[in-house]
């Protein structure tokens, strides 16, 4: 642990923070009398929201553990590092898309940054069936400009390696997707636990050796291919939105890797919502949610295609396909970016399936299924999102198209697993 580290807390806060000028001018006032409240419902962070008479805004302190678990799960501070470093790129690489970075302390991992609101958590949003407009445009372009502008397809290769360094130093927040992500759900280890009554598709899950070879080929994959920075962890509890307007928030599981990895857990959260729908509401209103939200996978896919081919005529500047090989010889490089999106897509269709898979199986489930209290009504769901997850992991070198996602999503809403 740095030097002088010391968590903060309700009490704390306002003598600390008001000694610094960043967050006193912006606030206000006398810093006795600014308003904290710690709002943290994550898995590992203290976060706070102050408000002063200027302003309000977010201090996000990282704990020297797991805070889901406890002290008995050390994990270090360095995470704050990462996510800080993740936001001045995601800023970069696609201004407007995060919150605004006020201070950053090292030795106490602590990053002050923008209050959004009235924004809240995409997650929450979708259960209580409430619907954000633009979603896909900004989801749909985060993840092309971020995965295109952070790899060698863009940046110059020295930039681009350095930055791989940096990251790789980021050891002990990978190991927890490594773990929780890749492996855990495919054995029956320690911190797992799943949803009484699902026992006979977890025990063919669990059985199935092709979907743990594929598994661990993804693993392979996002251990050791440093393609793009990733966000790490953009599931609907790191999006932040309006009824009109999303921020991505929360990248401290930021590291370089497969291109097409973010947005297949993204697309795997978007369907944990639509097979959660039914526990959560009936008749139109639930088909009415589900069909949206398959709308917005399918244009989610549209924008990031057509962003991705548009960042390739236009910003394709680094060593990777270069115009010298292609378009200076009179050659069309449409084919090169169609072999690349290809795989990208075989990426993101694998990394989906898994993450449908650990949400249900291992240590950090998620509210959407969570929130249905009666386990005979949310087994039957989880059992239809972990057999679409297998047959998206299995087959994810299909070509990938909105029409195929939304057919075998619509497939197996229909079906009894159980
Ligand atoms: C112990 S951390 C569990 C999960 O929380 C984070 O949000 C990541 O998704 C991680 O896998
Ligand atoms: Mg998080």
């Amino acid at each position: 642990m740095k030097e002088g580290y010391e968590a903060l807390n309700e009490d704390t806060l306002r003598g600390r923070m008001g000694a610094i000028a960043a967050v006193a001018d912006r606030l206000g006032g006398d810093p006795a009398d600014w308003q904290v409240k710690e709002v943290g419902d994550g898995n590992l962070n203290l976060v706070f929201i102050v408000g002063g008479p200027a302003g309000s805004l977010i201090v996000k302190q990282a704990l020297p553990y797991v805070r889901l678990v406890g002290d008995s799960w050390p994990l270090p501070l360095y995470r704050a590092f990462y996510e800080y470093q993740a936001l001045t790129r995601q800023a970069a690489r696609d201004p407007g898309s995060v919150p605004a970075i006020h201070h950053f302390d090292e030795a106490q991992a602590l990053i002050v940054m923008e209050y959004l609101s009235p924004h809240v958590i995409l997650r929450q949003k979708l259960i209580r069936g409430e619907r954000v407009d633009g979603l896909a445009d900004f989801l749909g372009k985060f993840c092309a400009r971020t995965a295109f502008r952070g790899s060698e397809l863009s940046m110059a290769s020295a930039e681009k390696k350095a930055d791989v360094a940096l990251f790789c130093g980021n050891v002990a927040i990978p190991a927890i997707t490594e773990a929780l992500v890749f492996t855990d759900p495919y054995y029956a280890a320690d911190m797992n636990n799943h949803t009484e009554g699902l026992d006979p598709v977890v025990e063919k899950l669990r059985n199935d050796v092709a979907l743990k070879v594929e598994a661990q080929r993804m693993l392979q994959g996002f251990a050791s291919n440093t393609e793009t920075m990733l966000h790490g962890d953009l599931h609907t509890g790191s999006l932040m939105c309006t009824d009109a307007e999303t921020k991505a928030i929360d990248p401290e599981f930021a590291q370089y890797g497969p291109m097409g990895f973010d947005t297949g857990m993204l697309i795997a959260n978007l369907l944990m919502s639509f097979f959660s729908q039914p526990g959560h509401r009936s008749g139109a209103e639930m088909t009415g949610m589900q069909d949206w939200i398959l709308g917005v996978i399918g244009d989610i896919c549209r924008v990031f295609d057509a962003e991705f081919r548009h960042l390739w005529v236009t910003e394709r500047t680094g060593m990777l396909y270069p115009k010298a090989l292609f378009e200076d010889q009179g050659h069309d490089s449409a084919p090169a970016c169609d072999r690349v999106l290809r795989d990208l897509w075989a990426d993101a269709m694998g990394a989906c399936g898994i993450e449908m898979h650990r949400r249900c199986l291992s240590l950090a489930h998620n509210a959407d299924f969570e929130a249905i209290s009666d386990p005979a009504l949310r087994a039957p769901l989880e059992a239809r999102n972990l057999m679409m997850g297998r047959e998206l992991v299995l087959n994810r070198f299909d070509p990938t198209t909105p029409a195929r996602i939304a057919e075998i999503a619509r497939r197996h809403n229909e079906e009894d697993f159980l």
